[in-house]
């Protein structure tokens, strides 16, 4: 039996086959959860439906985060349609490239105020949906982080901000959540090569040296997500809230980055 048998999952945030949320659903799927998928926009759609199509989605639907409209009509199909959750995935984020491409000095009243409601907002907005029909059950939320919220990686700017937000938000929300029976984790990544990492200049440099410096001297692929995104969201995790789980190759422990060092071990 799979560990997610019998547990119904919205996973947000595929955009394609490199998405993170992509590894997140396939694991899932295998591990016997029934999925709802969302994607962003019509244009997404194109590509995500699809993606639904061939891992048997129960529902595959427009939701676009940044409006509590649409969230409310997308939800209200879910309600109709699926009626219960018992996972949330939260794999979304965005900033206009702009904030990437200078200092975080000169970031943009309007560049802060969209990386804030569409990567970190959102969750909440998800979270205060989703409990409706999570009722009488013990759900699982979980979203997705990286080392920027700790410490400065050149170039991620106002998304480590964000980042740094959002792990915070996790933290606060696993109090309300907690007291209705819920939990909610997230991951921190190591780096991938995806849609959204583009908009991130010299993202290839920052893959190659996290490889060359992290203790077991590789790189992450996305099912290693999606499998440590299946612990999460079991019962075998049903009294860890609140965390930020590393899913980096042990990156994050490292405080001098020695390249010699770690290419002598290997
Ligand atoms: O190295 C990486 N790729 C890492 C990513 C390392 C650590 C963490 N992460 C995080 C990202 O910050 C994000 O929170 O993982 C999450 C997923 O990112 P991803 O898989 O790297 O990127 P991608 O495949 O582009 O999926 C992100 C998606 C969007 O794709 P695009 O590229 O079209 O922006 O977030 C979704 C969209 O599908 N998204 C939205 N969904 C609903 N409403 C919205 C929106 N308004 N905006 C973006």
């Amino acid at each position: 039996m799979g560990l997610l048998e019998g547990k119904v999952a919205l996973i947000t945030g595929i955009a394609n086959k490199n998405s993170i949320a992509y590894g997140i659903a396939k694991a899932f799927k295998r591990e016997g959860a029934e999925l709802v998928i969302t994607y962003a926009n019509e244009k997404l759609g194109k590509k995500v439906l699809p993606i639904a199509e061939e891992l048997g989605a129960k529902l595959a639907l427009e939701m676009d985060v940044s409006s509590d409209e649409k969230m409310d009509a997308a939800f209200a199909e879910i309600e109709r349609k699926v009626g219960v959750l018992d996972a949330v995935v939260h794999s979304i984020a965005f900033a206009p490239v702009e904030e990437f491409r200078r200092p975080t000095l000169y970031t943009s009243r309007e560049g802060f105020r969209i990386a804030m409601d569409i990567s970190v907002y959102s969750l909440i907005a998800l979270a205060q949906r989703a409990v409706k029909l999570m009722e009488g059950r013990e759900g699982s939320f979980l979203t997705l982080s990286y080392y920027g919220a700790e410490k400065v990686v050149p170039h991620y700017n106002v998304m480590g901000i964000a980042k740094a937000a959002l792990e915070s938000t996790v933290r606060y929300l696993a109090f309300d959540l907690g007291r209705m029976g819920h939990r909610i984790n997230a991951i921190s990544a190591g780096p991938v090569k995806t849609l959204a990492a583009r908009a991130i200049s010299g993202f290839h440099l920052l893959m190659k040296h996290t490889m060359e410096v992290s203790p077991l001297g590789r790189g992450i692929d996305i099912m290693d997500v999606g499998n440590a995104a299946v612990f999460l969201c079991s019962d075998w995790a049903r009294n860890i809230t609140g965390e930020v789980l590393h899913v980096d190759a042990g990156y994050h422990v490292m405080g001098v980055m020695d390249k010699e060092e770690s290419i002598e071990q290997s």
